[in-house]
């Protein structure tokens, strides 16, 4: 069965983007792949963050990844840094990754310019990721529209890595992208994509009130004025939710009404609002009992990492002999 691995950091609450980019998908992956899927809590740590609350953060990720749907008995769920062979493939890989590649990469270029002294973990970012696939020999990584350049990254250095230390045989297979058909979601504001940290988001275990709170105000077509301007759904970030939270026949009559200016933006979004709790009401529930068990959920987490090291430590054994390390005790 081929083999498929994906990431999700720990730097805030599991928003709408990345449930409807990846990790709705990675339930229905977990049916048909070998899966594993991991909290990536080293990649949080490139960014400022706040170290008091990344146990709790960690734990909060992975339980909005249960409630999701993500069953530890068809896929493996751990926290990266509980398997520490992360970091020592990634350091294998500093030895073939490309400075000039990486300094072109799009994530660093937005996210180097945010700091006056560059930590040097934005910059090898990718390279951890291409080490957090690579170490499973994984075949398909599902990810959004934003991951797709660091994919071909990770590529690039299998294929680099194969060459230099693997000729006869490739070792490392080329993962490939899976995407969704919601790869890139908009952010509340319209504009940018939406993402943990720039606070444009729809949390997926906040309650119908704060997601009201947040939809009301929310950007629609920025012609649509007064209630009486028709509007466009195909240039309106919400409508574009609607798409994948409303039934067909609601998508229809809400399109129609938008051209024809029958309502106003806010009759759009309670429709909007209704859909969103039918699909969101079920894992909050799951959450809150998930909450209450946190034991629990360290247990799964803990034999995860225990099913993860097993096949972390092969990778490295065998990428070790094949980078001439001499053996020694592991
Ligand atoms: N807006 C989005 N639309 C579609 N897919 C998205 N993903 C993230 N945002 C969107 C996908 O979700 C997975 C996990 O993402 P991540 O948390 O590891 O990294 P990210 O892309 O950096 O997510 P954020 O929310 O933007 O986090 P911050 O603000 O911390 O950087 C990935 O597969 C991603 O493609």
């Amino acid at each position: 069965m081929p083999r498929i691995f994906s990431g999700i950091q720990p730097t805030g609450q599991l928003h709408i983007g990345n449930w409807l980019g990846a990790v709705r998908n990675w339930v229905e992956l977990q049916h048909k792949y070998e899966a594993i899927y991991c909290v990536v809590d080293l990649h949080a740590i490139t960014e400022r963050y706040d170290a008091s609350a990344l146990p709790r953060r960690t734990r909060e990720m992975a339980i909005g990844l249960l409630a999701s749907g993500i069953d530890p008995a068809k896929a493996i769920l751990f926290v990266q840094s509980h398997v520490p062979e992360h970091t020592t493939l990634q350091w294998f890989f500093t030895a073939i990754a490309p400075l000039g590649e990486l300094e072109r990469m799009t994530q660093f270029k937005d996210k180097s310019g945010k700091h006056e002294s560059i930590p040097a973990g934005i910059l090898m970012y990718p390279v951890l990721q291409a080490a957090d696939i690579l170490l499973y020999l994984a075949d398909l990584v599902p990810v959004g529209e934003d991951q797709v350049q660091h994919l071909e990254f990770s590529r690039e250095l299998a294929r680099r890595w194969n060459t230099e230390f693997s000729r006869a045989s490739p070792y490392f297979p080329e993962p490939k992208a899976l995407l969704t058909p919601a790869r890139r979601i908009l952010g509340l504001d319209g504009q940018a994509k939406m993402s943990k940290s720039l606070g444009n988001t729809i949390g997926i275990l906040e309650t119908p009130e704060q997601v009201w709170q947040k939809l009301r105000p929310a950007r629609t077509d920025p012609a649509r004025v007064t209630k009486s301007d028709p509007g466009n759904p195909d240039v309106c970030n919400l409508y574009t939710l609607h798409k994948h939270f409303s039934p067909p026949e609601t998508q229809t009559m809400v399109a129609e009404q938008c051209r024809t200016a029958g309502w106003g933006c806010l009759d759009c979004k309670r429709l909007l609002a209704e859909g969103m709790e039918v699909a969101l009401k079920p894992i909050r529930e799951r959450a809150v009992e998930l909450e209450a068990a946190p034991l629990e959920v360290d247990r799964v987490l803990a034999e995860g990492a225990e099913k993860a090291r097993a096949i972390a430590r092969r990778t490295i054994a065998d990428v070790k002999e094949r980078m001439g390390f001499m053996p020694g005790a592991n």
